[in-house]
């Protein structure tokens, strides 16, 4: 008995898209000393000295630092961590997090 092969009409063509990465953004006050900051982006940044000094006279010129980009999760707890050590020493010191263009 002859088999009648039957194929679907359409492909399904399935798209794997990258996620989306975060960044995580240093914002400056007038307040949080410098060390600590320093010491913040070491902790929870796994920065060098020089690298977390950079990044903290960056923000301190300009008015925030991108720190740097994550899958969105890591990016927001980070962020959360690194906010939460600053708020344990009365520190208004602020990390937020926007999604990457
Ligand atoms: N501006 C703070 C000071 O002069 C230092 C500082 C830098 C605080 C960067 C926050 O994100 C910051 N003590």
């Amino acid at each position: 008995m002859p088999q009648t092969v039957t194929r679907p009409s359409t492909k399904v063509k399935t798209k794997v898209e990258r996620p989306r990465l975060h960044k995580v953004i240093l914002v400056n006050d007038d307040y949080t000393p410098r060390e600590f900051v320093v010491m913040v982006l070491k902790a929870e940044f796994r920065m060098t000295e020089d690298e977390a000094y950079k990044v903290m006279i960056t923000a301190h010129r300009r008015g925030v630092c991108v720190v740097a980009v994550y899958t969105r999760d890591v990016a927001e707890t980070k962020a959360t961590r690194a906010t939460d050590l600053g708020r344990a020493k009365g520190y208004p010191l602020m990390f937020t997090t926007e999604p990457e263009e």
